[in-house]
C-alpha cells in the first residue's frame, strides 16, 4: 500500500475490488518529496518568486501563463459550504459486525465478523458556517459512510434520536429560522435569536427536539463520546424477503459526557477547534474512538402497537420498550490526509443503501432521499461527485450514465445504453435472488389517495417531551431550565418568549414552564395541557448521567506546576495516570523548564476548561509561585467551579487555599507526597464520574 505514487493511475481500474479504502485512495495521493515544481500541464517552473514583466519596474504581461494559471486556480479554491452541517470534522475507520445478522438483513457487511468494512465518519454542527466554533449549543451530525463490497451505505444521522419537524416540506422554513438572521447574519452558531424561537413557538411538533437541544446533549464533551442515531425508522430485509423495522444507534465505548454551558461558551473563544482537535489528537495518539452499533427491531405486525407512529421522526422508541441490541463496532483509526479532499468533498446521502436495508414512509426521510443528491450537484459542481476519491465505492460501479462535468472515467466501447448487442449486453442487471443479488425495493403494499394531509397518528407533540424531561436527573433538569432562560433571554420580542412558555413548555411540564417563566420575569404560565404519564413513565436510558462508563481512559488531565515543583512526583503522577489510560499534560505559568521537564503548555494557552480534571503538584517553591500567580489561582478556581476532580499534593494544597477553595470539598483529594498512591486513587474515583455533581451548591457559592 505505502510507497511513492505521484502519478495517477487511470480511474476506472480501482473498481476492481480492493477491500480497503486507504488502498483505493493511494492512487490519488500526491507526495511532494523529491518532486520538481511544475505547472498543471507538467512544465517545470524555474522562478516561482517573480511574475513576468516588461522591464524590472514595468507592468506584468498577459503572457505569463505560469502566474495566470496559479492565480486563476487560487481564485476558485473554494466551493460552496454545506447549507446545513457546514462545520465538520471527520476520520477514517473500520466497522466489524459481532455475529451474522442474516435473520434480520441480507446486507453483506453485516454477516461476517472477520470482515472489516472501511468507513469514513463526519461529525458536524448544524447552524454555524464552516469556520464557526465547535462547542456551540447545537445538534451534532453523525454521518457514516460504509464502503461495503455491495456499494456504499450511508447512515446519515445526528447525536439526538428525534428531529424538529415531521415533514420534509418544512425543512427550508426551519433552516431559515435557525440560521443567522437575514438582515445582519447574526448570531453565528447558535439558536438564541428571534427567528428560531418564533418558528419553534409556532410549530409544536418541534417541542420534543428543542427540549433535547436545550439539554446537555447539545454541548457534548467530545465527538468521541457522543451517541449517534439514525432517527428515522428504516427497514432490514433478509434473504427470504422478510422485513422488519429498525432504528439505528451508535454507542461510544467510553460513555457519553457533556460540557458545562460556561465551559462551552469560553471554549468557543479560547479554542474554537476544541472538538476537532480532540478527535484529531486522540487518533494521532492511538486512542482510537470506538462506537458500537445498536439496533432496535420491530416486527412489521407490531407497527401500530406504540402510542406514537413509527413513521413520525419526532418520536423515539424508548429502550425500555424495545431494547437496543448491539451488533457491531466501529473504530476510527486514521486521520484524513487532506481536509478539503476528504472531509469537505465527502458526499453523504440517506438514499445510499445496499441490499438488505430499505426505507420506511417517514415523510421526513422521503424528502431527504431527494434532497441530498441535489445539494451535492450544486456543492460539488455536477453529478459526477461519486468519482471524487473519498466518495468512490470500493466495489465496481459501472453503468450507462455518461459524461457531465468533471467526468474522470474513460468509458471504453460503443454502447452506452441497455439493452445492447454491441457490447454483449454489458453491463447487465443482476437477479435479486442471486447470492450477490441486485437491489430490490421491499414490496410494500400501498393503497391510498393522493393527498396533502398529516396523519392523525402524528398529532401528539408533547408526550415524549414530557417523558424526556421526567427522565432527567435534577442536575440535567436545572441545566435545561437555564438553557431556555438563556436562549429566550436573548429573544427580543416578549410575545415570542411568552408563546414558548405558555404554548409549548406548559403543555408538557408545568414545573419547567414556571421555572423558565420566573427566569424571564413572566407571570406564572396559564395552565397547559401537560399529558398524563404514559408507560414508560421515565426512560432512564435518556439521562446522560446514566451514560458514563467507569475509568478515565483518554481523559485530559492537567498537572499544574512551576519551576521548583516536585519533579519526582510529576514523574510518578504521569506514570500513574498513563497507567489508567489518561493523558496527563504538564501546565505551567511559562514554558520555562521545571527541573529536567519541559511543560507541555502554559496556563494561558491551555486553561483548565480544556481539561477533564487537574492535579496541583507539590514542592514548596513551585507551589509558592503558583499560589502567588493570579492565573494559577484562576485555573484551580475554574476547575473547582466546573465540578472537576482536583488533587493537590503536599504544598500544592496552598494553591487551593490561596484561591480560597475548601480542600475538604467533594471530589478534592489532598495528601502529602508520601500519600501519592492514596490521593491518586481518590482522584481517579472522582474523575471517572467526569463531574462532581455533589459539589454544585458549594461551587456556586464560591465567587468567580
Ligand atoms: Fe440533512 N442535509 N436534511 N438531516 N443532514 C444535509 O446535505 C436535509 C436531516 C444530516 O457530514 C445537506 O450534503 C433535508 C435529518 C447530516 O456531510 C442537505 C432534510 C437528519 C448532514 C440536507 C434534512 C439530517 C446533513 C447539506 C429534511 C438526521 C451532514 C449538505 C427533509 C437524521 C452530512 C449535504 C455531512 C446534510 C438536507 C433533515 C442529518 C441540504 C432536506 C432528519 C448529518 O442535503
Amino acid at each position: 500500500m505505502a510507497g511513492k505514487s505521484n502519478h495517477r493511475q487511470p480511474a476506472a481500474h480501482a473498481a476492481a475490488g480492493t477491500d480497503s479504502k486507504s488502498e483505493d485512495l493511494e492512487q490519488f495521493r500526491l507526495r511532494p518529496d523529491g518532486e520538481a515544481l511544475r505547472t498543471n500541464q507538467g512544465v517545470k517552473i524555474a522562478d516561482n518568486q517573480n511574475s513576468l514583466r516588461a522591464g524590472v519596474r514595468g507592468p506584468s504581461l498577459l503572457e505569463d501563463f505560469i502566474m495566470r494559471e496559479k492565480i486563476t486556480h487560487f481564485d476558485h479554491e473554494r466551493i460552496p459550504e454545506r447549507i446545513v452541517h457546514a462545520r465538520g470534522s471527520a476520520a477514517h475507520g473500520v466497522f466489524k459486525v459481532y455475529k451474522p445478522q442474516s435473520d434480520y438483513t441480507k446486507a453483506a457487511f453485516l454477516q461476517d465478523p472477520a470482515v472489516e468494512t472501511p468507513v469514513y465518519v463526519r461529525f458536524s454542527t448544524v447552524q454555524g458556517p464552516r469556520g464557526s466554533a465547535d462547542t456551540v449549543r447545537d445538534v451534532r451530525g453523525f454521518a457514516v459512510k460504509f464502503y461495503t463490497q455491495e456499494g456504499n451505505y450511508d447512515l446519515v444521522g445526528n447525536n439526538m434520536p428525534v428531529f424538529f419537524i415531521q415533514d420534509a416540506i418544512k425543512f427550508p422554513d426551519f433552516v431559515h429560522a435557525v440560521k443567522p438572521e437575514a438582515p445582519n447574519e447574526m448570531p453565528t452558531g447558535g439558536s438564541a435569536h428571534d427567528t428560531f424561537w418564533d418558528f419553534v413557538s409556532l410549530v409544536p411538533e418541534s417541542a420534543h427536539m428543542v427540549l433535547w437541544t436545550m439539554s446537555d446533549r447539545a454541548i457534548p464533551r467530545s465527538l468521541r463520546t457522543m451517541e449517534g442515531f439514525g432517527i428515522h425508522t428504516f427497514r432490514f430485509v433478509n434473504a427470504a424477503g422478510k422485513a422488519r423495522f429498525v432504528k439505528f444507534h451508535w454507542r461510544p465505548v467510553l460513555g457519553s459526557y457533556s460540557l458545562l454551558w460556561d465551559e462551552a461558551q469560553k471554549l468557543a473563544g479560547k479554542d474554537p477547534d476544541f472538538h476537532r482537535r480532540d478527535l484529531w489528537e486522540a487518533i494521532e495518539r492511538g486512542d482510537f474512538p470506538e462506537f458500537e452499533l445498536g439496533v432496535q427491531i420491530v416486527e412489521e405486525q407490531d407497527e401500530h402497537s406504540f402510542p406514537f407512529d413509527l413513521l413520525d421522526p419526532t418520536k423515539l422508541i424508548p429502550e425500555e420498550t424495545v431494547p437496543v441490541q448491539i451488533i457491531g463496532k466501529m473504530t476510527l483509526n486514521r486521520n484524513p490526509d487532506n481536509f478539503f479532499a476528504e472531509t469537505e468533498q465527502v458526499a453523504f446521502h440517506p438514499g445510499h443503501v445496499v441490499p438488505g436495508i430499505d426505507f420506511s414512509n417517514d415523510p421526513l426521510l422521503q424528502g431527504r432521499l431527494f434532497s441530498y443528491t441535489d445539494t451535492q450537484i450544486s456543492r460539488l459542481g455536477g453529478p459526477n461527485f461519486h468519482e471524487i476519491p473519498i466518495n468512490r465505492p470500493v466495489c465496481p460501479f459501472q453503468n450507462n450514465q455518461r459524461d457531465a462535468m468533471h467526468r474522470q472515467a474513460i468509458h471504453v466501447g460503443q454502447a452506452s445504453y441497455e439493452p445492447n448487442s454491441l457490447s454483449g449486453g454489458w453491463p447487465k442487471e443482476t437477479d435479486p435472488a442471486a447470492s450477490d443479488g441486485g437491489f430490490e425495493s421491499y414490496h410494500e403494499r400501498i393503497d391510498g389517495e393522493k393527498i396533502r394531509v398529516r396523519s392523525e397518528s402524528f398529532a401528539d407533540h408533547f408526550s415524549q417531551a414530557a417523558l424526556f424531561y421526567r427522565s432527567m436527573s435534577e442536575v440535567e433538569k436545572a441545566h435545561i431550565a437555564a438553557a431556555y432562560q438563556f436562549e429566550l433571554g436573548k429573544v427580543t420580542k416578549p410575545e415570542i418568549r411568552e408563546r414558548v412558555v405558555n404554548q409549548i413548555l406548559a403543555n408538557f411540564d408545568a414545573g419547567l414552564a414556571a421555572e423558565v417563566a420566573a427566569g424571564l420575569g413572566l407571570p406564572a404560565p396559564k395552565k397547559g395541557n401537560a399529558p398524563a404519564a404514559a408507560k414508560p413513565e421515565t426512560s432512564p436510558a435518556l439521562s446522560l448521567l446514566n451514560r458514563a462508563k467507569p475509568g478515565i481512559k483518554t481523559r485530559k488531565i492537567a498537572l499544574l506546576a512551576a519551576p521548583g515543583s516536585d519533579v519526582a512526583a510529576i514523574g510518578k503522577l504521569q506514570q500513574a495516570l498513563r497507567g489508567e489510560g489518561a493523558t496527563p499534560l504538564l501546565v505551567a505559568p511559562t514554558l520555562a523548564a521545571i527541573g529536567s521537564l519541559q511543560p507541555d503548555a502554559t496556563i494561558a494557552g491551555m486553561p483548565s476548561i480544556m481539561f477533564d480534571a487537574i492535579v496541583v503538584v507539590g514542592g514548596e517553591t513551585g507551589a509558592k509561585a503558583l499560589a502567588q500567580s493570579g492565573d494559577a489561582r484562576h485555573f484551580v478556581l475554574e476547575a473547582f467551579k466546573h465540578l472537576k476532580a482536583i488533587a493537590a499534593l503536599g504544598a500544592g494544597r496552598d494553591v487551593l487555599d490561596a484561591a480560597h477553595l475548601p480542600a475538604d470539598a467533594d471530589g478534592v483529594a489532598t495528601g502529602d507526597d508520601k500519600q501519592l498512591a492514596e490521593v491518586m486513587k481518590a482522584f481517579v474515583a472522582a474523575a471517572q464520574q467526569h463531574r462532581v455533581w455533589s459539589r454544585q451548591a458549594l461551587a456556586e457559592s464560591v465567587p468567580a
